[in-house]
């Protein structure tokens, strides 16, 4: 039996690199030459604790081995991106062409998993596609029960930074288009998860998966708007979100600068752009969480401002940014609010900016600049006027108070609860 992964991502590699670890033959596929490489090398071309060492074990065990031509398989992983378009409109492409590449391998008998984000009736899609790629085999369909591909959807719910463990650890909801799709997908997953497998059908999966982030998202924004409420009414957010969630049923999750990511911030949209008419609350909870990193720059914006009134020019500012990433303690920037902020500041600021970001080495295109700077926390803080902190990182939680002195501070984490 041969497991094929489509997909050598944030969740395809891990998923391939588990499977291996569990003594099965695995290959992984992808379009990419160098990831491909990479992965033959036994390295890993994403930072993801744990994953660096048994990508290299099971290199070198022969139990995964990367190629960008699909070969057969029993059971073929889709784990592509499904970024949207213009519009917000999801973005199947790479889940066509992942069905373009393997339906030429595919043989009577083989299990098909969809586990990339995907909206509702996209994995009835996916059958429709490889249908028309390969007349000669029979695909499933909601009203049919036999058929010679089995093809199931199954959300991937990993929290980056904790992949390994949640691979294993969580529950997974199980679609598949027939009830035989279903167990056969369960039985896959029985070689590596531990939580509960649950089945269901493949449209609720797919709304499932779209439920969870858009269930975060609301829940954030609720903070981020609160915090900007506390702020414009002089109370401290921080402590009021510690204090209101002393009662039983109350759990305010914490405001940030935005949401970042390539999930929270996108998934929602998939209901929006299919449900215009219904999905009020959630579309109005991404339009909150979008507009956080514009209201911190006005924040800034109005620091700038109070330090010129005492009699500084704008040029001599030096503001110290903190933060680059997503979320706390990884290196990602994808979709990152913070880093949204601080190119806006590199465009708009005319004084000098220090970076801090301990998980990067280099500062991204978008940020280079005469006046923009990667520095150390220490001579960051030293030389600053203004203070943004934008990312709670360790570093930055651990921060001597003797630090922060004259500085204008503004903290958009909580970190020192101002
Ligand atoms: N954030 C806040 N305040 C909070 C929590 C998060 O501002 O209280 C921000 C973070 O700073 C970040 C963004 O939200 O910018 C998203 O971070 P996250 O840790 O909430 O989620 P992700 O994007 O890393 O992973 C999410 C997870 N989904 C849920 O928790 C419902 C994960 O389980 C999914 O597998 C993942 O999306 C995905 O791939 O869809």
């Amino acid at each position: 039996n041969k497991f094929s992964v489509i997909g050598l991502g944030y969740i395809g590699l891990p998923t391939a690199t588990i499977l291996a670890s569990r003594k099965l033959d695995v290959i992984g596929v992808d379009v990419s030459a160098s990831i491909v490489d990479t992965i033959n090398q036994g390295n890993t071309h994403i930072v993801e604790p744990d994953l660096d060492a048994l990508v290299h074990e099971v290199v070198h065990n022969g139990y995964l081995r990367a190629t960008t031509t699909p070969e057969p398989a029993s059971v073929f992983v889709i784990a592509v991106p499904t970024p949207f378009k213009h519009g917000h409109t999801p973005d199947l492409s790479y889940i066509q062409s992942a069905a373009e590449m393997i339906a030429p391998v595919l043989a009577k008998g083989n299990l098909i998993i969809l586990e990339s984000t995907s909206p509702v009736g996209t994995t009835e899609q996916l059958s429709g596609w490889l249908a028309q790629a390969r007349p000669d085999l029979s695909f499933p369909h909601q009203s049919g029960e036999t058929s010679d591909i089995r093809i199931a959807y199954c959300p991937e719910r990993v929290l980056p930074g904790k992949i390994i463990h949640e691979l294993v650890n969580n529950d997974r909801v199980i679609g598949g288009i027939t009830p035989s799709c279903s167990q056969a997908a369960m039985a896959f997953y029985h070689h590596f998860v531990q939580g509960q497998c649950i089945v269901t059908n493949a449209r609720t999966a797919e709304m499932c998966k779209l439920a969870e982030n858009s269930f975060r998202d609301v829940n954030i924004a609720f903070a981020n708007e609160l915090s900007m409420i506390c702020d414009s009414q002089d109370i401290n957010v921080w402590e009021l979100i510690r204090l209101a969630n002393l009662h039983p049923r109350v759990n305010i999750l914490q405001p940030g600068c935005g949401v970042g990511g390539h999930c929270i911030a996108v998934d929602p949209w998939f209901i929006v752009s299919a449900n215009p008419d219904e999905a009020n609350l959630i579309r109005a909870a991404r339009e909150v969480n979008d507009s956080k990193p514009g209201w911190v720059i006005d924040k800034v914006e109005q620091a700038i401002t109070a330090l010129t009134h005492q009699g500084m020019t704008q040029k001599d500012i030096r503001i110290a940014c903190l933060g680059l990433s997503f979320k706390p303690d990884i290196d990602d920037l994808r979709e990152s609010p913070a880093l949204h902020i601080a190119t806006a500041l590199t465009q708009r600021h005319t004084g000098s900016i220090s970076i801090v970001e301990p998980h990067i080495d280099a500062l991204p295109e978008q940020l280079q600049s005469d006046s923009v700077n990667i520095s150390n926390l220490e001579s960051a803080l030293n030389q600053a006027h203004i203070i943004l902190l934008l990312v709670d990182h360790t570093l930055f939680k651990n921060i001597q108070p003797s630090l922060l002195n004259n500085q204008l501070l503004i903290d958009t984490r909580g970190v020192w609860e101002i």
